[in-house]
């Protein structure tokens, strides 16, 4: 079994128990939940530079990256850089991460926050709004297409951005509808881990220019950036090249 299909069915198991845990209606009162969101989309149209930037701990293909920062003063560190973003991951088993994280985050900053999560149902998206997101991720390679546009009309009605990630042209054409912000173009393969930055240049072209174009994963330079720019990219999610330092923010300062 590759692990997106593994990470996808200890998923579903986890999300069931949190739902009996949390009820909705609980999450709803959340005052978070009323809160007035930002969004990334028009940040990320309006500057020159797009850095979204990741907290992450570890992950499956690189175990550990950091487990010494915390998510606080690295959400500080970011907004103090002058990011456009941050993306908050969420899920524990396989990237050391908690919607606490993201409370923790939205406690730290005024940057739009995305919950990066593996969202296969609609409660895990009132919960990023109830934990202070602005930006819902959804992976095109887990989702089929009446899903995607059924969470994403649902996160566009709790006025939460939405962004599309696809990482081949198959979940690219499958997935293009009016209902999502931004689509982002993978350059890792999330079956093999494979990180080619290739992947973006290739698929650039085929994505309307109605979105907003981001590019992800593997992105370790302004050379990098620079290279992708030419190719319609506002957008750039960078992790592990920040929080493999001991101080995240400043990295993504230079
Ligand atoms: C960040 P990197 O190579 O800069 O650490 O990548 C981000 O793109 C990556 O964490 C990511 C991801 C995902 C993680 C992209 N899509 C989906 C989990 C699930």
């Amino acid at each position: 079994m590759d692990i997106l299909t593994k990470i996808v069915n200890d998923k579903r198991i986890e999300v069931n128990l949190r739902k009996q845990l949390i009820p909705v209606a609980q999450l709803e009162q959340s005052i978070l939940f009323n809160k007035e969101t930002i969004s990334l989309a028009n940040k990320l149209k309006n500057s020159n530079t797009g850095i979204i930037a990741e907290h992450k701990r570890r992950s499956p293909s690189k175990q550990v990256i950091n487990n010494t920062l915390n998510v606080f003063d690295v959400a500080k560190g970011y907004e103090n850089a002058g990011v456009c973003g941050m993306s908050v991951l969420t899920d524990g088993k396989y990237f050391g991460g908690s919607l606490d994280d993201l409370l923790t985050a939205r406690a730290s900053c005024n940057l739009p926050l995305l919950r990066k999560e593996f969202i296969i149902d609609e409660y895990q998206i009132i919960e990023a709004k109830a934990y202070g997101a602005d930006v819902i991720l959804l992976i095109a390679a887990i989702l089929t297409k009446a899903e995607i546009k059924q969470y994403s009309e649902f996160a566009k009605s709790l006025n939460l951005d939405v962004l599309l990630e696809v990482h081949n042209e198959a979940e690219l054409q499958k997935s293009i509808m009016p209902s999502l912000d931004m689509l982002g173009v993978n350059n890792r393969n999330l079956k093999t881990f494979e990180v080619s930055l290739e992947t973006s240049k290739l698929l650039s072209e085929q994505i309307p220019d109605d979105f907003v174009k981001v590019s992800e994963s593997g992105i370790s330079s302004i050379e990098a950036i620079k290279t992708l720019q030419p190719f319609g990219y506002k957008g750039f999610l960078i992790g592990e090249n920040f929080m493999k330092t001991d101080n995240a923010g400043n990295s993504a300062q230079k």
